[in-house]
């Protein structure tokens, strides 16, 4: 072959013959790791009081939209009603916002004035 005085081949690079020594050739080594990340800040979900919204709906919108069953409901929305709000549910923030606008667009569509925030729980 014959190269020009530019072009100088370069070899190929060539593999270590000895082993870096964090590697120990591919046995495995289960080594638990420290925890760096902190888990994700969550979100509660409040339900409002009103004077409007019927209870009834309200049982029903926090057995579909937080999964719970219909006693647990029940006295979520006591609570709301005496407290004048209630934590429906805690979740990471975007679950927490669909959450809330599920209940917004399902009380729009009923013509109720039901209102819920989400919010940094501590
Ligand atoms: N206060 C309402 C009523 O007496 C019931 C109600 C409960 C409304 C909870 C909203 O988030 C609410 N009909």
């Amino acid at each position: 072959m014959i190269f020009m005085a530019s072009q100088t081949p370069i070899p190929p690079p060539v593999a270590p013959k000895t082993r870096p020594p964090e590697d120990d050739g591919g046995s495995v080594v289960a080594e638990k790791q420290l925890q760096r990340t902190k888990p994700p800040q969550m979100y509660q979900v409040v339900m409002l009081n009103d004077d409007y919204t019927p209870m009834e709906f309200v049982v029903v919108v926090i057995q579909e939209f937080f999964n719970k069953d219909r006693e647990t409901a029940t006295q979520i929305m006591l609570k709301i009603h005496l407290d004048g709000k209630g934590i429906c549910g805690v979740y990471p923030r975007d679950i927490a916002a669909t959450k809330v606008q599920q209940v917004q667009e399902a009380a729009r569509q009923a013509g109720h004035p039901l209102q819920c925030v989400s919010e940094p729980a501590d």
